[in-house]
Parts: C-alpha cells; sequence; structure tokens
C-alpha cells in the first residue's frame, strides 16, 4: 500500500494494490461490481434459510455447522485475571440447549423477555444464545449500568428472567422491589462458592448442572424479535430497538464481505462488550454465522495487554473503536514494537468518527490500513463502510454497503448533491434494520418518511460516492463510542438532593470525542463547592453508568431557557465553547 500523505492540508487517498496481489483473495473483489448484482435474497440463499426451524440465530451461528466446523473453537476466552477457557460450537451447542432447558423451566416461553446483565464471561455467551433458542426476546445490559439504568430498561420491556453475576447483583436488588414483573434472578456464581440463593434467585451452576443437553430449538420465523438494544435519544429514557431472527442475513453478508472472514484460519477479537450492539452483532451473529473463532477479552483497557493478547492468540481480524486507537496512539509506537503483531490481516474501526491520523497511524505502526464502519444500533448491520478492495480515503466512513441505498437529504426531504452537507437517510432495505422501538411505536414509525429511515446524523457525500461523517443531527452525546441522551443524565442530576436543574451537553475532547459536561443550578440552603461537585459526579457515576457521568460539571445561578421553559443546551454549548450564541430570541429574560 502507498503512504498516505498530507496534500494540503487534506490526507491523500490510500490506493489499495491489486486484489491479486493480496495474500488471501478478499471476498469483495469489485466494490461497483458488486453493487450490480446483490440481492440479499441471495444471501439468505447462501445461509440456507429457511432452515427446518425456519430461522433462528441460534440455530444458524451455533448448532447447525458442518461437522468440521463444529469441532472448531468458537470462543476462545481470556479472563481479566489470566485465565484462559476454550468452547467449540459443539461446547456452546451443549451449554446453549442446557440454559435454553433452565429458562423453560422456569417458564419462559417465546416472545418473553430475558435480559442479561453480566461480565464478558462465557456464560454471557450462552445465556443469549440458550435465551434465543427458546424464543425469548434476548435484552444484554452493559456490566457498567447503575441501579438507574437497569430499572429504566427492565420495566420498559416486561423483563421476565434477568441473568446476572453474584459480583452485580446488588445494582439489581436495590430496584428489584420497583418490578412487579420480574418474576426470577438466576445469579452466576462464577469463581464464588457458598452463595446463598434467595427464594426468587437460581443458582447458574446448580441449574446447569442438572439440565439435560437435549433441546429443540423453538420455532422461530424471519420476523420474529430476537435480541433488543436500548439505545439513547435526544428526549426521553432510552429505547429498545428491537430486532428480528432474519437480521442475520446482514450480519452474515457484512461479517463476509466487510470483516472479510476466512473462517478456516482467522482468529478474530471484537473488543466491543455484548451490552453494545457491536458486540452483539459482529462479537456474536457475523462471526459465529460464519464459523469463525472468536475471542473474547474480559479485561479492560491497557495498550500491554491488548497487543500481547494479539500477539498471543495470532489475531488476524480486529475490530475496535476511535477512542481505543487514539488510546493506543497515546501510548506510544515503541511499544508496539515490543509484539509481534504480524498476524493481523484487517483492522476496522466503529462507534465515532475515525480520524485520518488514527488511519495513517495503523498504516505506520501495523502496516495496515484502519478500514473505517458507520452503522447503528437501529441498523443492526454495518451500512457505510470501507472494504479491503477499495481505496481509502482517510476521514471518510466508506461506501453504502451493496444492498443498501444511502442518501443525504435537505430539510424539504430533497435528495442534495455531491458536496451538501445535510441528513443522513437510509432505504430501509437491509434485513437488519430495527423492526420497532418497545412500546413506543409511534417514535419508530417517526424515523420514517417517504421511504427513508432518518439515521439522526449529518453527513455529505463527494464526487466519487464516498460519505463524510459531520455531526449528530440531534443533542445525543457520544462519548467514547457511547451514545448518552442528555435526558438521562440531567433526570439523574435532578434527583440529587442538592439539585434544583441541570442541563448537559457534549463536550469535545481530544480523545474520548465527546465528554459529558453538566450545568446544574442548587436548591435553596445548598453551598456550591468542590466537594459538592465531586458528589454530584460520583451520585450520577453510581446510579446511571460510569461512562454516562458527567466529567466536568459548573454549578451556575440558573439554567438559560426559552419562554415555554425549555432548557437551551445549544447555547450553553456555544458559551462553553467559546461559539456566536445564535439566535437567543425564545430566550427568557
Ligand atoms: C454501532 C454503533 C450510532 C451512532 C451513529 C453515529 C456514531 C457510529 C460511526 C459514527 C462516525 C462512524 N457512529 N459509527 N460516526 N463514523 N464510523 O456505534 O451504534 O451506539 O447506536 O451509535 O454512532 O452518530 O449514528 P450506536
Amino acid at each position: 500500500m502507498s503512504q498516505a500523505t498530507t496534500v494540503g492540508g487534506q490526507y491523500a487517498v490510500i490506493e489499495k494494490p491489486p486484489v491479486r496481489s493480496f495474500a488471501l483473495a478478499p471476498h469483495m473483489t469489485d466494490y461497483e461490481a458488486m453493487c450490480q448484482g446483490f440481492q440479499w435474497a441471495n444471501m439468505a440463499k447462501e445461509l440456507r434459510l429457511p432452515r427446518a426451524n425456519g430461522v433462528n440465530q441460534a440455530t444458524i451461528c451455533i448448532d447447525d455447522h458442518p461437522p468440521e466446523v463444529m469441532t472448531r473453537a468458537a470462543l476462545l476466552w481470556h479472563g481479566a485475571d489470566n485465565s484462559k477457557e476454550t468452547y467449540t460450537f459443539n461446547d456452546l451447542k451443549r451449554e446453549t440447549n442446557k440454559f435454553a432447558n433452565v429458562l423453560t423451566d422456569l417458564g419462559i416461553q417465546k416472545g418473553d423477555r430475558v435480559f442479561t446483565f453480566l461480565e464478558r464471561v462465557p456464560e454471557h455467551y450462552i445465556a443469549l444464545f440458550g435465551g434465543l433458542k427458546t424464543g425469548a426476546v434476548m435484552g444484554p445490559l452493559f456490566s457498567a449500568f447503575g441501579p438507574e439504568a437497569i430499572k429504566d430498561r427492565l420495566e420498559d420491556s416486561d423483563a421476565k428472567v434477568v441473568v446476572t453475576s453474584v459480583a452485580l447483583k446488588d445494582r439489581l436488588d436495590s430496584i428489584r422491589q420497583e418490578l412487579p414483573n420480574l418474576e426470577r434472578v438466576i445469579v452466576l456464581d462464577r469463581g464464588q462458592t457458598g452463595y446463598e440463593p434467595e427464594a426468587h434467585e437460581v443458582l447458574y451452576h446448580q441449574a446447569m448442572a442438572t439440565a439435560s443437553e437435549d433441546y429443540t430449538v423453538v420455532q422461530t420465523d424471519p420476523d420474529d424479535y430476537s435480541i433488543m438494544h436500548y439505545t439513547s435519544g435526544t428526549t426521553g429514557k432510552p429505547k429498545g430497538a428491537a430486532h428480528r431472527h432474519y437480521a442475520v442475513v446482514a450480519q452474515y453478508a457484512t461479517a463476509k464481505y466487510i470483516l472479510d472472514f476466512h473462517p478456516e484460519t482467522d482468529i478474530y477479537w471484537c473488543t466491543a462488550d455484548p451490552g453494545w450492539v457491536t458486540g452483539t452483532s459482529y462479537g456474536m451473529f457475523g462471526p459465529w454465522s460464519q464459523g469463525v473463532t472468536s475471542l473474547v477479552y474480559e479485561g479492560g483497557f491497557s495498550a500491554d495487554n491488548w497487543y500481547k493478547l494479539m500477539q498471543d492468540y495470532k489475531v488476524t481480524v480486529w475490530y475496535t473503536a476511535p477512542t481505543a486507537i487514539r488510546m493506543l496512539m497515546k501510548a506510544g509506537d515503541e511499544v508496539v514494537t515490543n509484539y509481534d503483531l504480524s498476524s493481523l490481516r484487517h483492522l476496522l474501526s466503529v462507534g465515532e468518527p475515525l480520524n485520518p491520523e488514527a488511519v495513517v497511524w495503523g498504516q505506520q505502526v501495523f502496516g495496515k490500513v484502519f478500514h473505517d464502519t458507520w452503522w447503528q444500533t437501529e441498523t443492526g448491520a454495518m451500512h457505510i463502510c470501507n472494504y479491503p478492495c477499495m481505496d481509502v480515503k482517510p476521514g471518510s466512513m466508506g461506501k453504502p454497503f451493496p444492498g443498501v441505498t444511502a442518501a443525504v437529504l435537505d430539510d424539504e426531504g430533497k435528495v442534495l448533491p455531491p458536496g451538501e452537507e445535510g441528513y443522513l437517510v437510509l432505504k430501509p432495505e437491509a434485513p437488519s434494520i430495527f423492526r420497532t422501538y418497545w412500546n413506543k411505536d409511534d417514535l419508530y414509525q417517526s424515523r420514517f418518511k417517504d421511504g427513508w429511515y432518518f439515521t439522526g446524523d449529518k453527513a455529505r457525500v463527494d464526487e466519487d460516492g464516498y460519505f463524510w461523517f459531520i455531526g449528530r443531527a440531534d443533542d445525543v452525546i457520544n462519548t467514547a463510542g457511547h451514545l448518552v441522551g442528555p435526558f438521562e443524565v440531567e433526570s439523574a442530576l435532578v434527583e440529587h438532593p442538592a439539585v434544583a436543574e441541570a442541563a448537559v451537553i457534549g463536550k469535545p475532547d481530544p480523545e474520548r470525542m465527546e465528554i459529558i459536561k453538566a450545568f446544574v443550578s442548587l436548591k435553596v440552603g445548598f453551598e456550591a463547592s468542590e466537594a459538592l461537585k465531586d458528589e454530584i459526579k460520583q451520585f450520577v457515576r453510581t446510579r446511571l453508568a460510569a461512562h454516562a457521568y458527567p466529567r466536568e460539571l459548573d454549578i451556575i445561578d440558573s439554567l438559560p431557557k426559552t419562554r415555554s421553559g425549555k432548557i437551551m443546551r445549544r447555547l450553553l454549548k456555544a458559551r462553553e465553547l467559546g461559539l456566536p450564541e445564535g439566535d437567543t430570541s425564545t430566550l427568557e429574560d
């Protein structure tokens, strides 16, 4: 590959060598040609759908591979304490059958909601696929969530069963009384002995010890719901974007052509947690529908740990996020030289704009370009991407996947010509596009207009058909790849006894893209102090989530509001960043 150089402040195109010179031929050899002939239905055919029991993601991803794949490692697990476990597809088939029986014994039936609130441990993956086998709608929760965030999701989804761990269950216990429909809690006692379950609790290992290894996967149709992920909007609580089993067609196709899997030899590492859509669509459904060996690392980020892991497991395909890449860049290029990372073949990124410096850095230190991919919880699978065979324009999200139509619209809904900024919209064609926001179908419908799905992002497209991210069209904050709605944080802030009113903005940050900054006014009788600020920050951190707490907090006398009483977050942001305040005619006196 040619070196990326700056031309007049812009990064030069990184040209890809001819496909025939690749050591492993990529599945997509010509982007334009593939766009011409592509049909989603052909992907469904390739996946041999429907199968005997219809379309079920667990059957497709776990049970129903050819014998030579069933004996392959599906999951290589590396614990935070450096312990290791390996599960073949056969092992996962057995364990998920057992877990499906455990859930069935607890009365779980097709359509019921079962949530997981677990660390990145093998049982999390087993519970999710075991649940899918019963036809339950699975909802994975991020292990950093606090009681408030858990309650919102379990309440909205009416979850019947939650699978959690001894270490995490305190946070669930504190709100369980407020969830009348939550019948049972399965407690994972990994590495713990002597935990005495309460009446409503079932010990994971005890239940699994007596569960049968035989289970007939429930018949599921393409449109049956399989999994839901809660995602944040500008207003209201997070919404449950519900996906269907048929989404696997898009997850399979994109895993093949974008992650460019070669299942016989690949060792794949997706760094995302199952609590986020990347951790399910590409930590489970994409790789396992392809029969690919996937590494799961329980521990957190550290440059040395990550490089060592990739070296020791000989990772070939690595899917990560811009914040992580920027943190690796910060750790320095010398660290990289301590490790043999020659196994790496293909690098990809998702979650936030990937800055061109990071693309070029990948090329310098790994000899490989980071391929940016754009998609959302709602799209369920990658939509606008860079491909191994296609030249990379550093800073661009790439081009729509074959079978995807994307455009940029103006305020009137007209398609804009290249170069102009507008709303990024998609034709809702991909099998993975979400099917509803749980209990909020009106809101779901409002995202579609004139045959387009409005993504909530702003973008432009260039003369060559490459898409460029401009920003969010709403106030949703993207902090280190996590979407956080200002309203969620504000709701948590005002629950603190000292806080009268709160407003939250995303403040640009070189590493995390944005950090959460809060402005609060105090109730009468409270004095502003550094100690109080810290206390309020920690209050949000423990109640909501570690990633969703305000890293910066200012106490101000009163918040700017419109005459109709709406807090003007944009004005706070403009003031914070020293930008023009814009139209303030609706500001109350
Ligand atoms: C998969 C995931 C979706 C939002 C999306 C956009 C931002 C994601 C991006 C990107 C620029 C990229 N986003 N990928 N922005 N370039 N390559 O991240 O889902 O958590 O729902 O976030 O994230 O704003 O609309 P989700």
